[in-house]
This record gives C-alpha cells, sequence and structure tokens, in this order.
C-alpha cells in the first residue's frame, strides 16, 4: 500500500498472508472457515502453482515475525483457479484456496482472524463510493521489499467510463474489473498487495466487493488500482466451495 496507515490484524481480521515456501507472495481474504478468496495471478508464474509449497496465514500484523499467540497457520488442500483466467490480461483473476490447519481443522474466529461477507450478487455501488483495501504491498512502485507492516487506506470507486477511456486503460478494462484510487492519486495498492481486500460498507456492514489485481505502477497518475469484481463470481465461488449460505458471512 502506498500512502495510508499501518493497522493492526485486528482492524482487518480477514486478510490472509500467502506465502510460497519463506516467500511472501500475495494477500487474501478468509470468506468461510477453509476457505481463502485470491487472485489467479498469484499463481502463475509457475513456481507458485505447487500446493505442497504454500502457506497460508491469518493473525498476522508483521509479515517476518511469528506472533504465536495471534497467528494461525495452514497449509493448502486445495488450489482452484478460475477456469477462464486471462493471464495476458488478467480477465477473471480470482482463485480459492481450501486451507487446512496441522491438527486438520480450518481458521477459528478469534480477534484477529475472523470472515468476511460477500456481497449479494448483484449489489452495485455508485461511482465515488469509498472502500478500503489493506495488505502487505510495497510503500512505493520501486521499493525493495515488501511493507514489514500490514497498512490499509481508502480509495474511491471510479467510474467504469472513466477508467475505459484512453488516458486510462482503454480496453484493458473488462466487465470482470472495477477500478478506483485517491482523487490526488496519492495512495493506490501496489506489488504484494495482489489477492487481498478491497472492502466498502453496505447497508451497515463490510462487504468484500474486489480483489486486488493490477495497475500501471502505483499511486501514478491516471492509473488507478484494477480490481476483480467479486459480485460476478458468487456463483462460481458458491459451485467451487460448496458454500450455500455464501452472502451471509
Ligand atoms: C502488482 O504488481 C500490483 N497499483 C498490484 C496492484 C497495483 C499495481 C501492481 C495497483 O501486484
Amino acid at each position: 500500500i502506498v500512502g495510508g496507515s499501518f493497522t493492526p490484524i485486528e482492524s482487518h481480521p480477514w486478510v490472509a498472508a500467502l506465502f510460497h515456501q519463506r516467500r511472501f507472495v500475495c494477500g487474501g481474504s478468509l470468506i468461510a472457515p477453509c476457505w481463502v478468496l485470491t487472485a489467479a495471478h498469484c499463481f502463475s508464474d509457475g513456481e507458485g502453482t505447487n500446493i505442497k509449497r504454500l502457506s497460508v496465514y491469518l493473525g498476522k500484523t508483521a509479515i517476518n515475525d511469528t506472533d504465536a499467540d495471534r497467528e494461525q497457520s495452514f497449509t493448502v488442500k486445495k488450489l482452484i483457479i478460475h477456469q477462464k483466467y486471462n493471464e495476458s490480461n488478467y480477465n477473471n483473476d480470482i482463485a480459492l484456496l481450501k486451507i487446512k490447519s496441522r491438527n486438520g481443522g480450518c481458521a477459528v474466529r478469534s480477534a484477529s482472524a475472523r470472515t468476511v461477507c460477500l456481497p449479494p450478487s448483484h449489489t452495485q455501488l455508485p461511482a465515488g463510493f469509498q472502500c478500503s483495501i489493506a495488505g502487505f504491498g510495497m510503500e512505493r512502485f520501486a521499493a525493495w521489499h515488501y511493507s514489514q507492516l500490514l497498512k490499509q487506506t481508502e480509495v474511491k470507486l471510479l467510474p467504469q467510463t472513466e477508467c475505459k477511456s484512453q488516458l486510462y486503460y482503454g480496453d484493458l478494462i473488462t466487465e470482470n474489473m472495477f477500478c478506483a484510487g485517491s482523487p490526488d492519486w496519492s495512495t493506490d495498492a501496489c506489488k504484494g498487495d495482489s489477492g487481498g481486500p478491497l472492502l466498502c460498507e453496505a447497508s451497515g456492514r463490510m462487504f468484500l466487493f474486489g480483489v486486488v489485481s493490477w495497475g500501471e505502477g502505483c499511486a501514478s497518475r491516471n492509473k488507478p488500482g484494477v480490481y476483480t469484481q467479486v459480485t460476478n463470481y458468487n456463483k462460481w465461488i458458491a459451485t467451487k466451495t460448496g458454500l450455500s449460505k455464501y452472502t451471509k458471512g
């Protein structure tokens, strides 16, 4: 996250940190005790697809520190990359991880780990609506390493027409993507925030509306962050996870 502020995991307890061997790879969101929603492109570098080497942590505020009292660690039992994920344009950039703890269980609810709600299928929020993003991604586009601590920031939803204008991204934006940014281009998601959540409050609750997907640079003028439109995937998520009460969190 460029700009924004440091935040304890208790403020975003659905944030998951995904590692490949000992290396931090991506963020994710806990949508059910056994399921983490993330981005498909987190696994498209080839090496990330060996699920035996993947681990998922919940309850982590510092990426390189063990916080035994608060964190929960998991292996990945199943990696489901969207069947229509297109790695050339990042269309359908969404994936599910079925997680399993060492003792065979799933996530245990605590102050530092809980599920987030998926928005009802056809919820549409107006342009200009303020939402929040969180992650361990870089604090500058050309940073040398990821943020040591979890950060969060606020971004506003952009009109699809604006994001599809030639000045922004033109036809790179599909109907499965939306853009969000800050009016002064000072804050944004960045490398390493991928897979993590964009949350918006609707009717008094927080919902997972977006998955951090891509962008040209970070906090660059006219190049907002691009997010996977989670509401297009309610059915896909329900089918793949077998969860029926998926909108109720
Ligand atoms: C990335 O490389 C990335 N500014 C993620 C988000 C954004 C840019 C790059 C958005 O993972």
